[in-house]
């Protein structure tokens, strides 16, 4: 059997491998990606990764199929080692090597810079990366609610200037609308990580991280701080809550009335604080 005969016929049983493969990626797999469809950001980051999933398998796949047929059909045979033939100079062979790996990497590089710069999120008007950080690329229009994550050694505080600066210690959201997060540090560096909302935003002292999202189902979601802020970093965990429209009007009512007395001694709302530095043994 010629070399272009055995190309033949692994190539054959790669793209036989490949299809099935991709098909249980697309309909078994797909359907379960992080980080799931609690708002659109998060269903955006989920498409992204089912794309390259499905662009990955196969790369995978072909790179097994490859090694285990060169295993089984080109095992060395018994008696003294020597060389197979030598691929330097194999012209074709070099030229379709760095021609496939250089179109996944381009076609890569593409699909990569689209989801930076579009606006897939059609309501919140920001799409993964596109709306996060100092200066957002895109801001959603509307009205967004705005809700200010303050990270501190260890867990996170939470304010809300369009209803008088009210600080929870506890996140509620209401469903269907656009949330821009303002999040800040008041001491060291933290990262506010809701991963079902789509949302990681740095949480840095002097600083002020924007991210958007709109989160369309009601129900729980988990935050967490994704960056080692010392020793009880693994701790500073808690649940999140998408309420409807009427029971996140009620729960904001309610933080109002709970934190009026201590309200009184927060300082004015600010983008960011500047607390004096503190003295910490570890
Ligand atoms: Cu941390």
């Amino acid at each position: 059997m010629d070399d272009r005969a055995h190309l033949i016929r692994a190539g054959a049983i790669w793209i036989a491998l490949a299809i099935v493969a991709d098909l249980i990626v697309g309909f078994l797999v797909a359907p379960h990606m992080p980080p799931g469809n609690f708002s659109n950001t998060a269903s955006d980051q989920t498409h992204i990764n089912n794309v390259l999933a499905l662009i990955m398998t196969p790369i995978g796949v072909g790179v097994i199929t490859f090694l285990v047929y060169a295993l089984v059909r080109f095992r060395q045979p018994p008696g003294p080692l020597q060389d197979g033939p030598p691929v330097r100079g194999h012209r074709r062979l070099q030229a379709g090597w760095v021609g496939v790996t250089a179109s996944i990497v381009i076609v890569l590089a593409i699909l990569g810079t689209i989801e930076l710069v579009q606006a897939p999120d059609s309501s919140a008007g920001a799409g993964a990366g596109g709306g996060q950080g100092p200066s957002p690329i895109s801001r959603p229009s509307g009205n967004p609610l705005v809700v200010q994550v303050i990270a501190q050694q260890w867990q996170f505080t939470y304010r809300f200037p369009q209803y008088g600066g009210v600080e929870t210690f506890s996140l509620a959201l209401p469903v269907g609308r656009t949330v821009e997060f303002n999040v800040t540090s008041i001491d060291v560096i933290h990262s506010f990580w809701a991963y079902q909302l789509g949302v990681k935003a740095d949480a840095v002292p002097g600083a002020n991280n924007v991210a958007y999202t709109t989160p369309k189902k009601v129900g729980l979601f988990q935050i967490r701080c994704a960056e080692l802020c010392g020793l009880w970093h693994g701790w500073m965990a808690a649940k999140g809550h998408v309420l409807s429209r009427a029971g996140w009007t009620h729960w904001i009512a309610h933080a109002r009335v709970a934190n009026a007395p201590s309200t009184h001694y927060l300082p004015p709302y600010a983008k960011v604080y500047y607390p004096a530095p503190l003295e910490r043994g570890g």
